[in-house]
């Protein structure tokens, strides 16, 4: 006889779950632990960023599922509604439910207790799962998720694992030892064009390869400057750019560029750390920083006062960082063959071209960007 963890990943293997993204609860804490042994497990430092990635891994053709905590959903609400659900992408939420089972942290009810009112006016499905008979559900509608492209959440609640959470022994976190300096190794650089100029430069070579583009004018510029169907517009989800890039990497073997912006990594810096641990050697990450939201109207952002991205990439772990300012330097950074994972700080100028909307819709942009990936010979 299965034990209830060992039948919801019978259930997950059945319905051929590739990737598990996941932030710890403690009530799932060995159920997690056993999932990083059946699945490619990807950590996350904060829910949304999951999001993200888990688009990126749909946008491939792969299934992604989800295990958070229910205050977790929190931090994932916008890119659930403006990502995930506007592009008709599958996801699978499986969520540790506090706050209402022997719940011995008082912070924890406000969020838990809401939780199903949240998701109902998100229109997200959910499904209590309150009992271990209750897996049935998951076994009946999993598989709508991925054929249907829909968001299913499952209301995890403790009871169901009460009798196993502490059966697993965690594996325990390495704990490197580190110089007691940093080195400064930024020669000085200023800022010789703007975003428009930078992406014009790049444009021959971006040939056949992913472009996840962020949001806004950025978007605009590209379209206008070098439109080709591998081009991902997104929409909506700021700072999801480098987690939609990082998860097509994972997913595919396609060569995949995130035209990132200063404002957008800052506002969810973390998923820089997780794409150095996960390293692909087939994803760049272009940091436009330009100093400013541009699209929203140019108001200064903090990399014009105390942020440096190359420093913070650095500091996350990503073992290639180029900067660059002048054309030639983009493209050599672009160019250069770097053994993993590559972020290239690109010190822009502040400023928008003037160009049209993108009269491409947003379900075709995202069947063009899958064909193309399809095409590619990928890992099936
Ligand atoms: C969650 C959220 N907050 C704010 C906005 C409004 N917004 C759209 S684009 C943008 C600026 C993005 O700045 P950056 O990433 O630096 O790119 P830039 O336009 O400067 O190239 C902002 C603030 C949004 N779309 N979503």
């Amino acid at each position: 006889m299965l034990n209830p963890e060992e039948r919801i990943i019978e259930v997950l293997r059945h319905n051929r779950v590739d990737f598990l993204s996941s932030l710890p609860c403690d009530r799932i804490k060995s159920l997690l632990e056993r999932m990083k042994k059946a699945f490619f497990p990807v950590p996350l430092t904060r829910e949304e960023e999951g999001v993200g990635i888990s688009a990126g891994i749909a946008l491939a053709g792969k299934r992604p599922a989800m295990f958070v905590q229910s205050s977790g959903v929190g931090n994932m609400i916008n890119a659930l509604l403006s990502l995930t659900g506007f592009y008709e992408l599958p996801l699978a939420l499986f969520i540790s439910h506090r706050g209402i089972y022997k719940e011995g942290i008082a912070a924890q009810v406000p969020m838990g207790k809401r939780l199903p009112g949240i998701l109902k006016g998100a229109g997200i499905a959910y499904a209590a799962i309150s009992t271990v008979d209750d897996i049935r559900t998951i076994e009946k509608k999993l598989p709508l998720v991925y054929d249907k492209n829909r968001i299913q959440a499952f209301l995890l609640s403790p009871a169901v694992f009460e009798e196993v959470c502490d059966s697993a022994a965690i594996s325990p976190p390495s704990c490197p030892v580190r110089s007691s300096t940093v080195k400064d190794s930024a020669k000085e650089l200023k800022p010789l064009m703007s975003r428009y100029d930078m992406i014009r430069e790049i444009a021959p070579l971006l040939d056949g390869k992913v472009i996840v583009c962020n949001l806004g004018i950025p978007s605009k510029e590209l379209y206008a400057l070098k439109h080709q169907p591998s081009n991902f517009y997104m929409l909506g989800s700021m700072g999801m750019a480098t987690p939609i890039g990082l998860g097509i990497s994972l997913a595919s073997n396609r060569e995949v560029v995130v035209i990132d912006g200063d404002g957008s990594i800052l506002m969810n810096p973390g998923t820089l750390a997780t794409a150095a641990h996960l390293n692909p050697s087939n994803l760049t990450i272009i940091a436009v920083d330009n100093s400013s939201y541009g699209s929203t109207g140019g108001q200064p952002t903090l990399t014009g006062s105390c942020v440096d991205l190359a420093a913070l990439a650095q500091g996350f772990g990503i073992g290639t960082v180029i900067r660059a300012a002048g054309k030639k330097q983009l493209r050599d950074a672009l160019r250069e063959r770097a053994p993993k994972l590559k972020f290239i700080h690109a010190l822009a100028l502040p400023g928008n071209a003037k160009v049209p909307n993108i009269p491409l819709d947003h379900m075709e942009n995202k069947r063009q960007v899958m064909a193309f990936i399809r095409g590619a010979q990928g890992f099936d």
